[in-house]
C-alpha cells in the first residue's frame, strides 16, 4: 500500500470525499445519508481525542452507575454515548437512536425541524473495561431507514432484521484509529491522520480471507460450551501440518479489535451461549448485526451457530445472540461440529 502522502500516490481521498463520491453514484441521493456519516465521523474524532488523553484527565474508571446490561458503566462509555447523541442530534439526519448505554430508544426531535429519516443503533464504546489498561476499544454502529409514513419514530421502527440495514460500521481506537464501514457496496477502511484531523482512505475494498489460522474465543468458558463446540476447539488445537493446525488463539477481550484483525488476516470470533450468558453475550442489534453486514460484504460469514445473523427477527433492543463470525470456511467448519452433535442428540 503506497504511503497516502507519497507524491506518486494519486488519490489522497478523505472520508468526506469518498462519501460524496459514493453519493454521486446513488441516483436520487439527497446527501442526507452522507451528512449522517459525516456526523458519525465527527463524534468518532471527539471520542478518539477523549480516549487518547484518558490517562491525563479524570475520565478513567467508572461512573458508579450500572447500565441497562447490568454492567458497571465506565466514564468513557457515558462520554462516548453523549458525544454520538450530540453529533446526531445536531446533524438533524437521525430521528431515533438505540444505544447500549441507554435502556430505551432515544427519539431525536431535530433542531432543524425537518424530521431525520435514519435510525442509528450503536455501542458507543465496546470493550471499555480495557481502557484503564490501555487495550484498544471500539465503537459499532448500524443504520436503518425509518419506514415510509411511519409517524412518530419509536422502538418498533428500530426492530428490523439485520438484512434491512442500509449502513454499518465500526471505529477501532487502536495503534491507529480506523473507521471501517459498508453501505452494501463493499467495505472500505479509513485511517485517522491526527495531524490534519481527517480520516483518509487506507484500506479500499476490504475482502476477508476464506480461511485463516486464528480463533478468538474465551476458553475460560469451555466447560459450559455446547459439546460440538468443545469438539471444534479440540479440532483447531490438534497438530495437523496439512491443515496448518493448531490454529493460533488471539483473544483481546475487545470484540472490535478481534473482529478487525480477523477481517484483515482471516480468522473466526466466537461468543457462544455459556452458563453465565445463556443467549450469548454480544448484542444482536448494535454489535452482531452491523459486524455481520460488514463481514458478509467482505466475503465472510456470520451466524448464531445455526442461523444467519442478518435473518434473525429482533424482539428487543438489547437482546443478545450467540455469534460465530469471520472467514467463511472457518465459520462453516465450526457450524458443522455444532450440527453434528445436534444430529446425534
Ligand atoms: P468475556 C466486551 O465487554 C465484550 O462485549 C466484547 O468486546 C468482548 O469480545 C467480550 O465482551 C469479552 O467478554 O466474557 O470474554 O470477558
Amino acid at each position: 500500500m503506497k504511503d497516502v502522502y507519497s507524491p506518486d500516490h494519486k488519490h489522497i481521498m478523505t472520508l468526506e470525499q469518498f462519501i460524496i463520491d459514493q453519493q454521486e453514484r446513488e441516483p436520487g441521493a439527497t446527501g442526507a445519508f452522507s451528512r449522517l456519516l459525516r456526523d458519525i465521523s465527527i463524534a468518532a474524532k471527539i471520542v478518539n481525542r477523549d480516549i487518547r488523553r484518558a490517562g491525563l484527565v479524570d475520565i478513567f474508571g467508572t461512573t458508579g452507575e450500572v447500565n441497562v446490561q447490568g454492567e458497571t458503566q465506565q466514564k468513557l462509555d457515558a462520554l462516548a454515548h453523549s458525544e454520538f447523541v450530540r453529533a446526531l442530534k445536531r446533524g438533524g439526519e437521525c430521528c431515533l437512536i438505540g444505544s447500549e448505554e441507554h435502556a430505551e430508544a432515544i427519539p431525536l426531535a431535530t433542531q432543524s425541524g425537518n424530521e431525520g429519516k435514519y435510525i442509528v443503533l450503536m455501542d458507543p464504546l465496546d470493550g471499555s473495561s480495557n481502557i484503564d489498561v490501555n487495550v484498544s476499544v471500539g465503537t459499532i454502529f448500524s443504520i436503518y431507514y425509518l419506514p415510509d409514513d411511519y409517524g412518530e419514530p419509536d422502538l418498533d421502527a428500530a426492530l428490523q432484521a439485520g438484512s434491512e440495514q442500509i449502513g454499518a460500521g465500526y471505529v477501532v481506537y487502536g495503534s491507529s484509529t480506523m473507521l471501517v464501514y459498508t453501505t452494501g457496496h463493499g467495505v472500505n477502511g479509513f485511517t485517522l491522520d491526527p495531524s490534519v484531523g481527517e480520516f483518509l482512505l487506507s484500506h479500499p475494498s476490504i475482502t476477508t480471507p476464506k480461511r485463516g489460522k486464528v480463533y478468538s474465543i474465551n476458553e475460560g468458558n469451555t466447560e459450559s460450551f455446547d459439546e460440538g463446540l468443545q469438539e471444534y476447539i479440540r479440532w483447531v488445537q490438534h497438530h495437523d501440518k496439512e491443515t496448518s493446525r493448531p490454529y493460533k488463539t488471539r483473544y483481546i477481550g475487545s470484540f472490535v479489535s478481534d473482529f478487525h484483525r480477523n477481517l484483515l488476516k482471516g480468522g473466526i470470533y466466537i461468543y457462544p451461549a455459556t452458563k453465565k450468558n445463556k443467549e450469548g453475550k454480544l448484542r444482536l442489534m448494535y454489535e452482531s448485526n452491523p459486524m455481520a453486514f460488514i463481514v458478509e460484504q467482505a466475503g465472510g460469514r456470520a451466524t448464531n451457530g445455526h442461523e444467519r445473523i442478518l435473518d434473525i427477527q429482533p424482539s428487543k433492543l438489547h437482546q443478545r445472540t450467540p455469534l460465530f463470525i469471520g472467514s467463511e470456511e472457518m465459520v462453516k467448519r465450526a457450524e458443522s461440529f455444532m450440527q453434528r452433535k445436534q444430529v446425534k442428540a
